[in-house]
């Protein structure tokens, strides 16, 4: 839902304060910015109130530990932010791509009272400097690590592309704490139907039963429904996984 109209340069200022996420400005006729919402409440979502909640670069930063969380991840440009705006039902909730710096951080949502989304930082192993590296594989091992309210991974992974580094990585912090994984294969749109059927299968007999996995496309809107109900399955999970063993 968009609401546009002029605004003061106070009135800007105060509306970036209290809301950063919500105001952008643009270049306009006007002497004056525009403000426009893109996160408001959307009657026509199943998260009519979600709402960007925190960056966070470090794990003092984190959002305190209660009610339920699901974890999503992905390697940078696999399709995760454009996954989270179609499950979501939220055009633009997860920035789709250049958003400089979220990308890099742990983003907390809340997508309901005591639920949140986390979108955890993505990388490609090959692009990044080694001490990038290293902080972004500590951020996400302490998150792992610590995360009580943890309740599920759902792994966003381009279907034309096998697991990779990133995303085993991935796989072994969550099955070392015992959180469920649920596998989106994105960008099903990109393959004929054949050969994303056999994309499915492969990953499949690869994991067993140690993850779910789905073809979906973004795009096509292809898998939402099934995504849909993963992400509300964790979010109602009681976690019963034991707490303080180390991710291997
Ligand atoms: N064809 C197609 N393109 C997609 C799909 N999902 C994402 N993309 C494109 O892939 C690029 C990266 O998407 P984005 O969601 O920003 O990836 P992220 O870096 O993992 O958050 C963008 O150009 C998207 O438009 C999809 O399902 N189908
Ligand atoms: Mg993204």
């Amino acid at each position: 839902m968009a609401l546009i109209r002029f605004i003061t340069w106070p009135e800007w200022a105060a509306a970036l304060l209290s809301d950063p996420g919500t105001v952008s400005i643009r270049p306009g006729r006007s002497l004056k910015p525009q403000i426009i919402h893109t996160s408001g409440p959307d009657p026509m979502s199943q998260f009519p109130d979600a709402k960007f909640i925190l960056s966070a670069n470090a794990a003092d930063q984190f959002l305190p530990d209660s009610g339920t969380e699901v974890a999503v991840a992905g390697k940078s440009n696999a399709g995760k932010s454009s996954a989270i705006n179609v499950i979501v039902n939220r055009r633009q909730f997860a920035r789709t791509s250049k958003t400089p710096g979220r990308t890099q951080l742990v983003n907390f949502f809340e997508l309901r009272d005591g639920q949140r989304l986390v979108d955890l930082p993505g990388y490609g192993f090959a692009r990044v400097a080694e001490s990038v590296r290293q902080h972004w594989g500590r951020l996400l091992r302490a998150y792992f690590e610590q995360r009580e309210s943890l309740s599920g991974l759902i792994l966003v992974v381009d279907v034309r592309r096998q697991l990779g580094e990133f995303d085993r990585q991935m796989l072994s912090f969550a099955a070392s704490v015992g959180v469920p994984i649920h596998i989106l294969l994105t960008k099903a749109d990109k393959l004929k139907r054949g050969k994303a059927a056999t994309a499915l299968l492969e990953v499949k007999k690869e994991l067993g039963d140690s993850a779910s996995v789905q073809l979906f496309s973004a795009l096509r809107k292809q898998g939402v429904e099934e995504a849909r109900e993963v992400l509300e399955k964790f979010l109602g999970t009681e976690k019963d996984r034991p707490l303080g063993r180390a991710p291997t």
